[in-house]
């Protein structure tokens, strides 16, 4: 008994030492901007989890005719669901190669959630409402992070080595080299990066009509889109 007790303690401790190190990446752009929503990952990382698919499932909200939020990151085979918190419909949809569906006009959530098979960016729109934007990164890795608004990034439990990451910001067709760096064991680093890259942020949805909007408030939509374009939402 001690003697597993004794290989978990010895396992423990090499994880702790391999796996320690950590990165924290600052993110403007030329003008010296803080970049929110951008993406960083470590491809090399993919022995991290082993074979197992990634358990957990993302929500992405439609909540006052957006998403929420704008930028969702799901490692490859991550299942994502879509729920409807309007009281209109919502018509959600993606034509990138990554991930082609949609989920025709619904409310509520749908019974099944998506999942992402396939690397790569992911633009989810709406068909009724032509504003709505968001995006999904699907990486080959579970090693990745979003920015918030102030433009930061952190990686942490990083092997020692080195590790040649990636970066994506919103409008970009897919990721590009971000930078390559070698950390030591139990190593803490900040780094900072300027991406050539214009600030882009989510649409913002135009004025509700409260007078057409209310027409509908609380009834089952007719579920024609035009109808709903015309009432407002
Ligand atoms: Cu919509």
């Amino acid at each position: 008994m001690w003697r597993n007790s004794g290989l978990a303690a010895i396992l423990l401790g090499l994880c702790a030492n391999l796996c320690a190190a950590e990165l924290t990446i600052r993110l403007s752009n030329a003008a010296g901007a803080a970049l929110a929503d951008a993406v960083v990952f470590d491809p090399g990382a993919t022995a991290a989890r082993g074979s197992a698919a990634p358990r957990k499932r993302e929500t992405i909200v439609q909540r006052n005719r957006l998403f929420d939020p704008f930028v969702t990151v799901v490692e490859k085979g991550a299942a994502i669901s879509f729920p409807n918190e309007d009281p209109m419909l919502h018509h959600v949809y993606s034509f990138s190669p990554a991930k082609r569906f949609e989920i025709k006009l619904y409310k509520g959530t749908p019974a099944a959630p998506i999942v992402f098979d396939k690397a790569g960016v992911v633009a989810l729109g709406c068909n009724v409402h032509d504003w709505m934007l968001a995006y999904i990164l699907v990486t080959e890795t579970p090693v990745f992070g979003k920015s918030g608004t102030d433009g930061v990034v952190h990686l942490s439990s990083l092997a020692a080595g080195t590790h040649e990451l990636m970066v994506w910001y919103p409008g970009m067709r897919e990721p590009m080299p971000l930078q390559s760096v070698a950390l030591g064991a139990n190593e803490s680093r900040t780094i900072d990066h300027r991406l050539p890259v214009a600030i882009r942020t989510q649409p913002k949805a135009p004025p509700l009509d409260p007078m057409r909007y209310s027409l509908f408030k609380g009834q089952e939509w007719p579920g024609d889109a035009q109808i709903c374009t015309a009432a407002g939402t």
